[in-house]
């Protein structure tokens, strides 16, 4: 089942130099293709919508300076069961539950700066999708 998902590869990501490393890891996965990819950095009013589930929950404001900390890497990725899969690739929220081999596993430490996000449904991908790429409908 072909499908699309958004991601982030937030602003620690960047920071660090690990773009390649993780869009690598995007790429390689067989049938996988980047359709969107852009570096820029975060606009409040775009990550209201974004995170507008965590609205009022007490990592919400940090969560918002962390992401507006310096540029991002937004993209749409298609392919075979892209959604689940990049998760998985992803691995849990918190980095030090994550598995070595897994992206957050790998790389992360803090929950915050948890390097990734990847769409968690298909509802949300369409819905984030037209948030960060309105003409990508
Ligand atoms: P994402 O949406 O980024 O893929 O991550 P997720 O589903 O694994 O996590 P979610 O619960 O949706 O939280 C969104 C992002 O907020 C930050 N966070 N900080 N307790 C905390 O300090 C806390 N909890 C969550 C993380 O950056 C998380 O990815
Ligand atoms: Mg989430």
């Amino acid at each position: 089942m072909s499908q699309r998902t958004l991601v982030i590869l937030k602003p620690d990501a960047v920071r660090r130099n690990l773009i390649g490393e993780v869009v690598g890891r995007i790429e390689r996965k067989a049938g996988w293709t980047i359709s969107a990819l852009e570096l820029r950095t975060l606009e409040r009013e775009v990550l209201e919508q974004h995170y507008a589930e965590h609205v009022g929950k007490p990592f919400y404001p940090p969560l918002m300076d962390f992401m507006t900390s310096g540029p991002a890497v937004v993209l749409i990725v298609e392919g075979e069961r892209v959604i689940e899969g990049v998760r998985a690739l992803a691995g849990p929220t918190d980095p030090i539950a994550a598995a070595p081999g897994s992206i957050r596993g790998d790389f992360g430490t803090i929950v915050r700066e948890n390097l990734i996000h990847a769409s968690d449904s298909e509802e949300s991908a369409e819905r984030e999708i037209k948030i960060f790429f309105p003409g990508a409908a």
